[in-house]
């Protein structure tokens, strides 16, 4: 029997239960914005089965990651993947000479807690084991936010029983992972990829405790700590332990030394101190970042949960890094980069973490060479950014997978889709926005607003009907491939493109010489500008100039309408359902597409558009990604559509949280940064994209109180949102206005 609740703080799993094991370990993981680990159980027969790039269908799947850390492994076709680093928290126990796990003797029982506040793994297992004897395991880990190279585990043993003969082997775990070692101790390992040139390092250190006094283990072979005593009834042995992790990138120097290092800083730190000062970290992380919501339990519990694995997942330290659609919780997508980071994920870090939103954006920067590459592959200049990005910003998409009937499928989302570049633009944007941070902008935002400017304004081609089309694209909804004049990339090309013209004008005035380093840099000419200026204003939009409704792509209205309520009862997704030709030939849609336009850029659909455009998309949306449902809460929040608005923020929380939930191969990242974004974009009303902060609450009646600090320029705000009333506090910074309600206010200590 197995029941998982989050209650408060705490997300359970009580049991263990086969089906919904690795889904646990998913919702369950812990990561530092560096390395990442899924809640597997610590303690088994061994060595742990650890399939390479397998989505598991049942049972574990166990995982430790380290953010950037991409191998090519000879599938086919190749792509890169993260690379499953040894198992640091492993731990081996036999009692008498039989091995202690789940599969013989009874559990009694056995309780995983992921503390969200503490980021803290907890785990307690009481089993009688095949001798007769009862042994209970208290266990915790955690990674260190204090220092990201760090990973901590402790465990307190004992057993009911007098002279049972215990051997307990805390290995660094590296069984069926394929690592190319490079070089082996005692206690610490390197490793390197063979593609792209990327190398890993571990190193580990653990104690055992009989009364406070250290036992000196047994002789083992390399990365293995082992002891051997008698057991005494009630007596509790603890072992503390230590591992140090570091990746180095291209030709930069061994990786040991520094995995060692981090691990020697926390052993003289010692455990508890170490546990201590992650602890901390976490604290003000949920200062800065922590939503309370009263009223809803369930939704703030959610909440919870999301902001909580968007903490746990970045890292500012690291601009070489960005986050994959399933964060550091699994294998699902590879380790990818989607456009995920940039419109679900970034609005979160923006206002609440610029730092982490820096280095992601820098991140986008470091990867500008293969975007060049790639727009100049499809006859285009600028940059066109890879659908799917890991550690180069090469194309990562495969370009066929094994399809569900065994024959390979084409994926064409790498080559069609390039709305990639503009929701770059759009985080790059909002950044410049919320952050005034000029030396990011002129550094590396002003480059990548000019150079994806520039993509779209040589994608959009002049034709005789006087307008400029984006032909063959995918949008969004990636139900429909190959189409021409998606509204969602048409109108977000043409966003960027004025953004461009935006910035370089105020280059010009503020940073004349960074202006024309740029300019002359990437070669831009009058014409190149004067032709800027043409698609900003011809690039067709598919909308209709008398009803305000977009088409979501040329054609679309004359596709075959579908009664998706026919289908309400569906257990698998409506293309699985009905096959992929029968779905591209229907107005149906997989995920918001005009209506993530209308999230992205409410300006577009002004007065009653708003609500036509999103009634009659909502009507034709199947929800078949995880992205979907927050992005119609967002907007149905607008609109005043309270309790639609509330069902999609359940539906977003139910991918992970759900009894029905699949988080098996990794936590659904984007629709947890959806989730806030739902409820501060859209219930809270905030709006970081303008030049005064604004925000405009229209909270559902029941909730008590909404409460959330945020960054703006250089200020910490605290505001609080009950019924119609706003208090704003301002924590630190200079005293500043910001709108309410369409209000204007100073905000001041
Ligand atoms: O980026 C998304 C896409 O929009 C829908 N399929 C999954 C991708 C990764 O989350």
């Amino acid at each position: 029997m197995s029941s998982e609740t989050g209650a408060g703080w705490m997300i359970e799993a009580i049991g263990v239960d086969p089906a919904r094991e690795a889904s646990v370990e998913a919702r369950l993981s812990l990561a530092n914005g560096f390395l990442g680990e899924r809640a597997a159980r610590a303690a088994s027969r061994g060595p742990a089965w650890v399939s390479r790039l397998g989505y598991q269908r049942w049972g574990a799947g166990p995982r430790c990651l380290v953010a950037g850390l991409f191998e090519t492994p000879d599938t086919l076709p190749p792509v890169p993947a993260l690379q499953p680093v040894p198992d640091w928290s492993r731990l081996r126990i036999t009692l008498d000479g039989l091995p202690l796990w789940l599969a013989e003797g009874e559990v009694l029982a056995h309780r995983r807690a992921l503390d969200l506040r503490r980021a803290v793994l907890t785990g307690a297992w009481r089993h009688r084991h095949q001798v007769g004897a009862i042994a209970t395991l208290c266990l915790t880990r955690a990674l260190s936010l204090a220092d990201r190279a760090v990973a901590l585990q402790h465990l307190a043993f004992s057993l009911d029983r007098d002279g049972i003969a215990v051997r307990l082997t805390a290995p660094l775990d590296l069984a069926g992972l394929d690592l190319e070692v490079a070089t082996m101790a005692a206690e610490a390992i390197g490793w390197r990829t063979v593609t792209p040139g990327h190398r890993g390092a571990m190193a580990g250190s653990a104690r055992l405790l009989r009364g406070g006094i250290e036992v000196t283990p047994a002789p083992a072979p390399p990365l293995q700590w082992t002891w051997c005593w008698r057991s005494v009834a009630g007596e509790t042995v603890e072992l503390e332990r230590i591992a140090g992790v570091a990746r180095v990138d291209g030709a930069r120097p061994d990786p040991v030394p520094q995995a060692r290092a981090a691990r020697d800083r926390a052993v003289r730190l010692g455990w508890r101190a170490s546990l201590a000062a992650h602890e901390a970290a976490w604290a003000r992380r949920w200062r800065d970042c922590g939503v309370e919501l009263a009223g809803d339990t369930a939704l703030a519990e959610g909440l919870r949960f999301a902001i909580y694995h968007l903490c746990a997942v970045a890292n500012p330290g690291d601009p070489a890094v960005s986050i994959g659609a399933r964060a550091l919780s699994g294998d699902g997508y590879l380790g990818h980069v989607f456009w995920d980071t940039e419109t679900y994920l970034l609005p979160f870090y923006i206002a609440t973490w610029p730092a982490a939103a820096s280095a992601l954006l820098a991140y986008r920067h470091r990867t500008l060479p293969a975007a060049r590459a790639k727009a100049a592959s499809i006859g285009c200049r600028g940059a066109l950014f890879a659908w799917e990005s890991a550690d180069t910003g090469r194309e990562t998409t495969p370009d066929q997978v094994i399809g569900p009937t065994g024959a390979m499928v084409d994926v064409l989302t790498g080559k069609f889709e390039q709305h990639i570049s503009a929701d770059i633009a759009y985080a790059v944007w909002m950044y410049w926005r919320a952050s005034g941070d000029s030396d990011f902008l002129r550094a590396a935002g002003a480059e990548l607003l000019l150079e994806i400017a520039r993509f779209w304004a040589s994608r959009a081609r002049p034709e005789a009907d006087g307008l400029r089309h984006i032909r063959h694209v995918i949008g969004p909804d990636e139900y429909h491939e190959d189409v021409d004049d998606n509204a969602f990339t048409n109108v977000m090309a043409r966003w960027s493109v004025a953004r461009g013209l935006e910035v370089l004008g105020l280059l010009r005035r503020d940073w004349p010489e960074d202006a024309g380093r740029l300019v002359a840099a990437l070669g831009l000419t009058e014409a190149e500008l004067a032709d800027w200026s043409d698609a900003a204003a011809r690039i067709a939009t598919g909308r209709d100039p008398a009803s305000g409704l977009f088409e979501q792509f040329a054609g679309f209205h004359a596709l075959k309408p579908l009664d998706l309520a026919a289908y309400a009862d569906r257990t698998v997704p409506i293309d699985v359902l009905l096959g992929h030709d029968r779905v591209a030939a229907s107005q149906v849609v997989k995920q918001a597409d005009v209506v993530m336009l209308a999230a992205l850029l409410p300006e577009e659909f002004p007065g009653a558009a708003l609500a036509r455009n999103y009634r009659h998309y909502a009507d034709r949306c199947a929800h078949g990604s995880s992205l979907s449902h927050a992005m119609h809460a967002l907007v149905a929040a607008r609109l005043g559509l309270t309790d639609e608005a509330v069902s999609h923020l359940r539906a977003t929380i139910a991918a992970d949280l759900g009894p029905a939930s699949d988080s098996s191969a990794g936590i659904h990242i984007a629709g947890l940064g959806g989730l806030w974004q739902a409820v501060l974009l859209g219930f809270a009303g905030l709006d970081m994209m303008g030049d005064t902060l604004a925000l405009d609450p229209r909270l559902p009646a029941d909730w008590g109180a909404l409460e959330f600090t945020l960054h703006w320029q250089g200020r910490r705000i605290a505001c609080r949102l009950a019924g119609t009333g706003c208090d704003l506090t301002l924590l630190e910074g200079a005293p500043v206005a910001v709108l309410v309600s369409g209000m204007e206010r100073v905000v001041q200590c």
